[in-house]
């Protein structure tokens, strides 16, 4: 079991529900990173997909990583300490590279609230001349059948991973992202992990602050580029936030309530 400090907070665990990813800058430490690197380049032992993530790739840098206490804490609160190895990729953005990659999500075939993790693992300094993924805050709720999103260039709010080496980013599966030009002439790598949880994803984080004032701040954040269709996704995030703490009257001001109202009792004749 990961340690109780390790575990994300409810204040996290909110702003996962609303922007759809969590960004943990310079986790890995760097003689680690410089194993995990040689080993992507190397390339690193294909698993089988269903089987324990735990245990897979022991001995080596990529299985130290995921090993490391944040990340066992990380994964423990939205998947649960034994997910299932879904698949991971080494992604590679060649040298020199002007092209960035069409916006996509992942694999995306049906609609299930319960969700899939992917990691993100950085294990080199990634300036933004060398793209870090770009990820659109708050789109894994609009789910979209891989390139749907394609045409579009650019959004309203996108965030390059422009990071330190060591850096992880843990998103929904849903999350709309694309590699970016590498203007450098270093090759640019990135690890992901995708996973599967086994367990009801309910309440397995650190609750303490369960109560805190900023959960119902972060739930209410407007990424903007939706326009005025924020309260779709504000109805969005009430529904998994429920489904999350077991919940099931929670609300953000009358919102989910109000579309609840379906009245059945007779009105009374007089
Ligand atoms: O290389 C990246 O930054 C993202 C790659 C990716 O998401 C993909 O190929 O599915
Ligand atoms: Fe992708």
């Amino acid at each position: 079991m990961p340690n109780k400090e390790d575990l994300l907070t409810t204040t996290q665990m909110a702003k996962f529900v609303a922007d759809g990813f969590l960004r943990f800058d310079d986790v890995v430490p760097d003689e680690l990173n410089r194993a995990a690197l040689a080993q992507m380049e190397a390339g690193i032992e294909r698993p089988r997909g269903g089987d324990p993530v735990q245990g897979m790739w022991q001995g080596t840098a990529i299985g130290d990583v995921v090993q490391l206490p944040q990340i066992q804490g990380i994964m423990a609160s939205l998947v649960g300490t034994d997910p299932l190895y879904d698949h991971h990729a080494v992604h590679i953005v060649q040298p020199n590279r002007e092209e960035g990659q069409i916006w996509h999500a992942d694999a995306i075939i049906d609609l299930r609230t319960p969700f899939d993790i992917q990691f993100f693992y950085f294990p080199h300094d990634t300036p933004r001349e060398m793209g870090g993924t770009m990820v659109l805050p708050g789109s894994h709720y609009r789910r979209i059948s891989e390139s749907d999103i394609a045409r579009y260039q650019n959004f309203l709010g996108q965030q390059p991973m422009v990071c330190k080496a060591g850096t992880v980013m843990v998103a929904h599966h849903g999350i709309w992202h694309c590699a970016q030009p590498n203007l450098t002439d270093r090759t640019r790598y990135m690890f992901k992990l995708r996973l599967n949880p086994t367990v009801r994803q309910l309440r397995l984080w650190n609750t303490d602050d369960i109560d805190a004032p900023e959960v119902s701040s972060e739930l209410n954040a407007n990424h903007r580029w939706y326009g005025n269709e924020a309260r779709l996704e504000i109805v969005n995030r009430i529904k998994l936030w429920r489904h999350l703490t077991g919940d099931e009257k929670y609300d953000l001001g009358y919102w989910l309530s109000r579309l609840e109202n379906e009245p059945t009792a007779a009105a009374l004749v007089a």
